[in-house]
């Protein structure tokens, strides 16, 4: 009997042994780097390394890898990348699609926050422009905004080319009396709209939601043709505006959940609100804060949603 009881007392130490090893050791599953993207805007540098340095408290060993926001879809598939975090239907979504269907990306989730990106012009611009945010009242008004770049077509100040936004085309498919001037980074779009808001200078730029220019500018959107409203936009994407309500994801190599299953739970949970993100672009962008400080203070300022992230 006493042998008996030294046995089962000794499997119940073994088996909670076991347990706490399950619990503890496992993490991390490997030490391979988590290799999270890095892309150049200013919310997702922000909120990349806040996912960052959550893992690496769990125990993960993170790297960073910069990369162009149309080719990632494809590294990240083929695993030379992990994790990107913000996914922008509105510029993104062809070169997302095509990598889950085509190289086994894997669909890591959709955020809360409900985005979109397009043309955006400063309130006071309205003044100047009768029957905005319509489209053809912009065009119409084209000239109040031509550069002698540009002139007598109006200016549209466009995105970095890797953002995958050809306004050029869509200027053309709409027969728009614009010309587009693309920047080649974020900074030069801010640059050009203090240039213009100092001297209350018509401007027309690209701009998204969330961002922090909603900190800082009171502004709109053109409203282009709805593509939720015209299916002929499906086969000619450039008759429409980009969508108006547009998703943001996240994107995860397909070998992520086997290797890491722990980190991979926590991704999926990571969901970031449209003030959320706004915030953390503005830490850096009004704040002036770096990244990595930006990233700090978010995490210590949201414990309970990380916590909810890792299941706590
Ligand atoms: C991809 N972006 C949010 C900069 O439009």
């Amino acid at each position: 009997m006493k042998k008996l009881f030294a046995t089962l007392a000794v499997a119940g130490f073994a088996a909670s042994m076991a347990f706490a090893t399950a619990v503890r050791a496992d993490v991390p599953e490997s030490e391979d780097p988590i290799i999270i993207v890095q892309n150049n805007w200013t919310s997702q540098l922000v909120l990349s390394t806040v996912v960052g340095k959550v893992l690496e408290d769990m125990g993960y060993t993170v790297e960073y890898a910069p990369s162009d926001s149309q080719l990632q879809f494809k590294a990240i598939a083929e695993g030379d990348m992990d994790f990107q975090v913000e996914v922008w239907e509105g510029s993104m979504k062809p070169a997302f699609e095509k990598a889950i269907k085509e190289d086994g990306l894997l669909d890591a989730g959709t955020h809360d926050a409900i985005t979109r990106e397009e043309w955006w012009v400063p309130s006071y611009v309205a003044d100047k422009c009768p029957g905005l945010p319509d489209w053809k009242a912009l065009d119409k008004c084209a000239e109040i905004f031509a550069t002698p770049e540009t002139a007598p077509k109006g200016r549209f100040v466009g995105p970095p080319a890797d953002w995958g936004k050809h306004y050029a085309e869509r200027i053309d498919a709409l027969k728009m009396n614009f010309k587009a001037v693309n920047v080649g980074q974020a900074a030069t779009l801010w640059a050009e709209l203090d240039a213009a808001a100092a001297k209350k200078e018509p401007i027309v730029l690209f701009n998204w939601t969330p961002n922090f220019i909603e900190a800082k500018y009171e502004g709109m959107f053109i409203d282009f043709p709805d593509p939720a409203k015209h299916p002929e936009c499906k086969d000619n994407a450039n008759l429409c505006g980009a969508p108006r309500s547009g998703w943001l994801k996240k994107a995860a190599w397909k070998g992520f959940p086997e290797k890491w299953p722990a980190a991979w739970k926590v991704i999926q949970n990571v969901n970031f609100s449209n003030a959320q993100i706004a915030a953390a672009a503005k830490l850096v962008d009004v704040d002036g804060m770096t990244t990595e400080d930006a990233a700090a203070k978010w995490i210590a300022d949201n414990q309970d949603i990380i916590a909810k992230w890792k299941g706590m």
